[in-house]
């Protein structure tokens, strides 16, 4: 699978409250991302970094909530620029924090919707991300694009989900933070998150397995949002939001490398990278290698492994 690869600037910095995400497109630039990718086959074509128009004023009716106008504009913009992109080839997204999903997803969605295919989206996060601006205590809308995705209602003055994605289609992968309102609306509907308590009974691939063959049985469109916090702390320091228990460095590579297997995956987030918190780009290029497995970069070549 050589693709041709889009690469989309989203440096998204107003979703948390740890300054430095807006570094993060530059940081997978400097660490290689575009001949990494092209050692591997693929084309690729950098369209720079998206610009967002100017933020409307906007007030939440959730005084926590903060940078709503900013998320919006970048919303709009990057809703834009990612349907665009997916029509064009296979676009990753360089964020940025996780807020910019509210616009990438929503983007891919519509894509989704002109070709008639359905969209799963696998989230690969410590956290779930299902609040809304309503439920959000800490303010940060990086909190929220999961369940934007999912068509919660109550999105204050944001664009409606273009076509909201069925929770089960969507999987939640590698969580080990939510906040109680979090949990609520995750029962209220319907979505179990591959917690890690479940990965480290049975294991990375077994659930993965079981969402990729969903996937391929819907003949479905597969976006992968990567947060770089769904990796453990020790391997990938630089995010504002560590949580310890995450994935090991070679379980990530495994993701990636069954998701390469699979050939399912259609659009990829990175996102969360704050270069401010790195040691010496090692999380960037981390980042950077994890998307070279993921574009079909292995060890070894022998047909008929597990996937
Ligand atoms: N749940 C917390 C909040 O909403 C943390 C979210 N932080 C993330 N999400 N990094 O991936 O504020
Ligand atoms: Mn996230
Ligand atoms: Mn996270
Ligand atoms: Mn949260």
């Amino acid at each position: 699978m050589s693709q041709n690869c889009i690469l989309v600037g989203a440096p998204v910095d107003s979703g948390q409250s740890n300054p430095g995400c807006l570094m993060g497109p530059a940081s997978y630039r400097v660490a290689g991302l575009a001949s990494t990718l092209e050692e591997l086959g693929c084309s690729v074509s950098d369209r720079g970094d998206v610009v967002p128009r100017r933020p409307e004023a906007a007030i939440s009716a959730n005084p926590a909530v903060h940078s709503l106008a900013e998320a919006i504009a970048w919303t709009q913009a990057l809703s834009k620029a990612a349907q665009e992109a997916a029509s064009a080839g296979f676009p990753i997204f360089l964020g940025g924090d996780h807020s910019l999903a509210l616009g990438t997803v929503a983007g891919v969605a519509a894509h989704a919707k002109q070709q008639q295919r359905p969209l799963f989206v696998l989230w690969l996060d410590a956290h779930s991300d299902f609040h809304t601006p309503m439920t959000t205590r800490s303010g940060n809308l990086h909190g929220t694009p999961m369940a934007y995705i999912a068509g919660l209602g109550d999105f204050d003055a944001f664009p409606p989900f273009p076509d909201p994605v069925p929770v089960e289609r969507i999987c939640l992968f590698g969580i080990r933070s939510v906040d109680p309102d979090e949990r609520k609306a995750l029962h209220a509907h319907g979505l179990t998150p591959v917690d890690m308590r479940e990965l480290d009974e049975r294991g990375f691939v077994a659930p993965l397995r079981g969402f990729l063959e969903q996937v391929r049985a819907a003949n479905g469109l597969l976006h992968v949002s990567l947060d770089v916090d769904f990796l453990d702390p020790s391997i990938a320091p630089a995010v504002g939001t560590t949580v310890p228990g995450g994935a090991t460095f070679r379980e990530g590579h495994l993701v990636m490398e069954m998701l390469h297997e699979s050939g399912l995956v259609s659009s990829l987030d990175l996102v969360e990278l704050n270069p401010f918190l790195d040691e010496r780009g090692r999380t960037a290029r981390l980042m950077v290698d994890l998307t070279a497995s993921l574009m079909g970069r292995k060890v070894f070549d022998r047909a008929n492994r597990s996937i």
